[in-house]
């Protein structure tokens, strides 16, 4: 039997590939709308408001933590709020985040401010101190940026996109100004991880949400680099960096290949057709499909031990859904689903 652990030690054992007393686990998008709490604080404050309010965001990020149990808290905040602080035009609309004008030119993107996320994002250097302080080491705290890939899919589409026209023409017809875009992001991205890990943070993930949209050259060319050039920039940086992807299974190598200590995988792939890919040493995270919290408590529970026994023994595993949890889910499913893997994997 391995020692009862804090789940600070628990998560970040897990990073490394060493042995925990259970599996760690935590959930992409675990604060927000599926939460009674979180809709009530929403129905006095604006997403964005929420986001710069220090005091707001931490009570936020804690909160989910106590309902789930969760191993890992994430910092309330968005891919896009660097974004913004870069003069970016976002605002939070039904159909998700939207510019009323996106960027499509070489004028719009030099007129994208380089900014200091200790100045210009010091509202989330705040939060994270604010929410450390409540943890007070028993539970670490995850800091995120969202992928170059990703944010670019925003300001240039102008919102969520089904088919990533718009992108996809600027980087293949005009590769220059892609990449300019691309590289401004990744600076952008590297300085915002290494300011959260500053402020506290006992983690770091990139978010390479729509890393999905691209093949194995189109990736190596207009993802990859960046995640790679991202995670040396942040070589000195010594927690540990999980990089994510949905739809990536076809470029699994490469997410490895870019030198993050874990690697998040969605639902498209088994975590042992993962694991053969990656050998033994690469940490994965994931990868239950945030559908089946829909499942009644008997089948849910099928399908955690699924991804369980495909993960099998080996210690460098976070479980965690794999994609963020969606608005309609109930909250006692979410926290079943946490006391079920820590039940299941207890050692
Ligand atoms: O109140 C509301 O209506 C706002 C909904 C919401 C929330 C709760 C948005 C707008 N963002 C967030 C918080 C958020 N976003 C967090 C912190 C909460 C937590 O994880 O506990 C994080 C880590 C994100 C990251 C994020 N935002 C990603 C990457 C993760 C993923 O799910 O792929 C992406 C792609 C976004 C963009 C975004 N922001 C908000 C929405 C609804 C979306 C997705 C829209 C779309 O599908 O295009």
């Amino acid at each position: 039997m391995v020692r009862a652990m804090s789940r600070s030690t628990r998560f970040v054992d897990a990073c490394y590939g060493r042995p925990t007393d259970c599996t760690p686990v935590w959930l992409m998008r675990q604060a927000g709308r599926y939460q009674a709490s979180y809709r009530e604080i929403r129905k006095t404050v604006s997403f964005f408001d929420l986001c710069q309010n220090p005091e707001i965001a931490a009570q936020v990020t804690v909160t989910a933590v106590d309902e789930l149990n969760a191993d890992a808290g994430i910092i309330f905040s968005d891919i896009l709020v660097p974004v913004r602080a870069m003069g970016a035009p976002v605002e939070l609309t039904e159909k998700g985040p939207q510019l009323a004008t996106p960027i499509r030119t070489r004028a719009d993107i030099d007129a994208l401010k380089i900014i200091d996320p200790n100045v210009e994002c010091s509202f989330v250097m705040d939060a994270i101190k604010q929410t450390c302080a409540a943890f007070d080491g028993k539970v670490p705290l995850i800091g995120f940026a969202g992928g170059p890939v990703t944010l670019a899919s925003y300001l240039v589409e102008g919102g969520h996109s089904n088919n990533f026209m718009h992108l996809k023409n600027m980087l293949y017809a005009d590769p220059e100004t892609g990449h300019a875009l691309l590289g401004k992001l990744a600076t952008m991205i590297a300085r915002h991880l290494r300011a959260q890990a500053e402020a506290g943070c006992g983690a770091i993930q990139l978010f390479e949400s729509w890393g999905g949209i691209f093949g194995p050259e189109d990736f190596r060319e207009f993802a990859f680099r960046y995640h790679k050039q991202i995670l040396d920039e942040l070589s000195d940086v010594k927690v540990p960096k999980l990089l994510f992807g949905t739809g990536t299974a076809v470029v699994l190598e490469q997410l490895k290949e870019a030198g993050p200590d874990v690697v998040g995988v969605d639902w498209r792939i088994g975590l042992d057709a993962a694991r053969k890919r990656l050998g033994p040493d690469t940490p994965l995270q994931g990868n239950l499909d945030p559908c089946c919290l829909f499942m009644d408590e008997g089948p849910l529970k099928e399908r955690i031990q699924r991804v369980l026994a495909q993960a099998g023994d080996n210690p460098g595993y976070i479980f965690n859904l794999g994609h963020g949890i969606l608005p309609p889910t109930k909250p006692e499913r979410a926290r079943f689903l946490v006391d079920t893997v820590h039940e299941l994997t207890r050692r």
